[in-house]
């Protein structure tokens, strides 16, 4: 179904593969509609860190830990093509640790810090990854991922806590890249990124009226372990500046 080889040259050079078509169009709609379902029954019973708003204190951010607060998003994130794409690229066997939406409303969404995802998921070796679906169309006006290409050769960068709610942990000094040369990654609805999590990356604000959903499967190989001290500076900046 995917193009293994194609896809895990173009990750290991870059950090970040573009595949368009990722998701059918009726699997996008069915996300969707569990999305919404999820937000409307069963979000409030769940624990606070859930879910991220946005600064109007009501509108949905991010939604957290969906693998498991949902069966649904579970089992998506457990299907066996995906498991064996990524299992090639994590160079090991996949394990999905995170199932989450980044929702960038329209008007409010805010932006994304630059950030190295390891400086969160504090994994060595740093062999773990997310793979962004697109559910709505993802253009540079409403918000696209930037990602500077080559980054996740460079190891862990120097952090600094962020104070951005649910981006709690950013990069300590601005890389010199313009975006003109970045990877800005516009989707159509069911095409995805999968990127390395020591890839640079950011967004920007959502200023247009056109919302701009992601949602993130996130794997790391089963055989990574937490890395002690990216985690003390991890729990620091989530102390912080805490998701909900
Ligand atoms: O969706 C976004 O705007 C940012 C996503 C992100 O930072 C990530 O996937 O790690």
């Amino acid at each position: 179904m995917f193009d293994h080889e194609q896809i895990a040259a173009e990750y290991c050079r870059d950090g970040v593969v573009r595949i368009r078509e990722f998701f059918p169009p009726e699997l996008v709609d069915e996300i969707r509609a569990e999305l919404e379902r999820y937000i409307c029954d069963d979000l409030d019973s769940k624990p606070a860190d859930a879910r991220t708003l946005e600064a109007d204190g009501k509108t949905i951010r991010n939604l957290w830990r969906l693998q498991l607060h949902n069966d649904y998003f579970r089992k998506l994130g457990q299907r066996p093509e995906i498991l064996q794409l990524v299992g090639k690229l994590v160079e090991g066997e996949a394990l999905l640790t995170g199932v989450e939406t980044f929702n960038k409303p329209a008007r409010i969404g805010s932006g994304v810090p630059y950030h190295q995802d390891n400086a969160y998921f504090c994994q060595s070796p740093p062999d773990m990854l997310t793979v962004w679906i697109a559910i709505d169309p993802v253009t540079v006006e409403n918000g696209a991922v930037y990602f500077i290409t080559g980054t996740h050769q460079q190891g862990m960068l120097p952090t600094k806590e962020s104070g951005v709610t649910g981006n709690s942990i950013g990069m300590a000094d601005l890389p010199e890249t313009p975006k003109s040369e970045q990877f800005c990654a516009t989707l159509n609805p069911g095409d995805a990124t999968i990127h390395h999590c020591n890839v640079v990356h950011h967004s920007d604000p959502n200023s247009t009226d056109q919302s701009r959903l992601g949602l993130l499967l996130v794997y790391r190989g089963t055989h990574t372990e937490t890395d002690p001290q990216l985690m003390a500076s991890y729990t620091e900046a989530v102390t912080a500046t805490p998701p909900a």
